[in-house]
């Protein structure tokens, strides 16, 4: 018993110690648009105690950790009351991916999980796993979580235990506690994995930024980032997607692209942050990119600015699924500070921090891509004439 007590004394004093830790903005290298941060802002070690160990003696005498987080990542954002929260994609040692909230006073450090994980409700069918949920706060008055809902694909042939599909899973809320639960995107163009809703209705309806894939993994003949407009949320179907970003040979996104987190309105339009993938002899590599829309007509982009916004860099290289930046959480507060949620390599989440000027300056004023070598010399020429006799 005195061994039990010592060991979970100095577990508790680890725990607080790394979740008080304080963050650090780095300066070195920064590139006029966003701050990056020494220390990643949640992992799976900032999992409460009580989800992964049984604090009673008489049941684990040898207080052994029961359960396993393996990862916290892909986070969904919100700013709500004055408070900065996520829903973490939070991944058991079992594979198995819930979404859990984690709060935090100033949206870069000491970072929380609440005592529980959401409990979300099931539709008639229930998912096997869930992940990569949107919060949009929408002007109906809900907060609304679109996230991807993966079933085994009951057209798998006999003995392949991997085929999976992906459908977009909606629920609501008012409190990020209690759910509802509403039937699944219905699309009319294959899977859904990559499903975000805009926070204002167009034309009096719920427009979502979709993904048509013919696959689970590869997007195939569709892709691309799609638009559709639903007139009831609470039987989402769209029978038509329109491509509002392409993937596009020799880009970042040659081979798929994602819409990141809901847009953020701006006077001047709205900004969109998504991702790119692109294939290497490494693998897949993820990287972010922006764009801006209009906002009249937010399928209509304004602003394409060329390559990526933020690709992995240093420890962000490597993880469970290496080369990999994805975002799918942002915050604007009342300064229009930017916190920009990322995760690197699926394994752990960080922040990046801007403000609504930077961004709509970086969006509007960054060459566009201009598709062949040539082009980018171009580009760079253009800007040695305007830098005469400035260097
Ligand atoms: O492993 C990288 C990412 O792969 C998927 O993203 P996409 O559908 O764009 O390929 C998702 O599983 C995502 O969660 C993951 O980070």
């Amino acid at each position: 018993m005195a061994e039990f007590n010592k060991r979970l004394t100095s577990l508790k004093k680890g725990h607080e110690k790394l979740l008080t830790k304080k963050n650090k903005r780095l300066t070195k290298n920064y590139n006029g648009i966003y701050y990056r941060y020494k220390r990643p802002i949640l992992t799976g070690e900032h999992a409460p105690l009580h989800w992964r160990y049984d604090l009673n003696y008489e049941s684990n005498p040898f207080l052994m950790q029961r359960i396993g987080i393996n990862a916290a990542f892909n986070a969904g954002a919100i700013y709500l009351n004055g408070k900065y929260l996520m829903a973490v994609r939070t991944e058991g040692w079992d594979r198995k991916s819930f979404f859990a909230i984690a709060e935090s006073p100033n949206g870069i450090d000491n970072w929380r999980f609440w005592e529980r994980p959401v409990t979300l409700p099931q539709t008639e069918d229930p998912d096997t796993n869930v992940y990569d949920m949107r919060l949009t706060q929408h002007e109906d008055g809900w907060i609304y979580g679109v996230f991807c809902a993966e079933r085994k694909d009951p057209a798998a042939p006999k003995g392949d235990t991997s085929q999976a599909t992906a459908s977009g899973g909606i629920a609501r809320t008012k409190d990020l506690i209690n759910w509802e639960r509403l039937p699944d995107f219905i699309s009319h163009h294959g899977q859904q994995r990559n499903l975000v809703l805009h926070p204002e209705f167009v034309d009096g309806k719920y427009a979502f930024y979709t993904r048509p894939q013919d696959g689970f993994i590869d997007v195939g003949g569709g892709g691309g980032i799609g638009w559709a407009l639903v007139d009831d949320i609470t039987k989402a179907e769209a029978p038509e997607e329109k491509i509002i970003d392409e993937k596009i040979y020799h880009t970042i996104k040659e081979l798929k692209n994602g819409q990141g987190p809901a847009p953020i309105k701006t006077e001047r339009g709205w900004l969109n942050l998504a991702h790119g993938v692109r294939g290497c002899a490494a693998g897949l590599r993820y990287v972010l990119f922006m764009f801006m829309t209009d906002l009249e007509d937010p399928s209509k982009v304004i602003a394409r600015p060329g390559g990526y916004f933020m690709a992995p860099e240093n420890e962000e290289r490597v993880g469970d699924v290496s080369n990999v930046l994805f975002t799918n959480g942002w915050i604007r507060n009342e300064k229009d500070e930017v916190f920009i949620y990322y995760a690197s390599s699926d394994t752990r989440m960080h922040v990046a921090t801007s403000t609504v000027d930077r961004l709509v300056d970086y969006c509007l004023n960054t060459p566009e891509d201009g598709f062949r070598s040539g082009k980018s010399v171009e580009t760079i020429n253009k800007l040695i004439e305007r830098n005469q006799g400035k260097y």
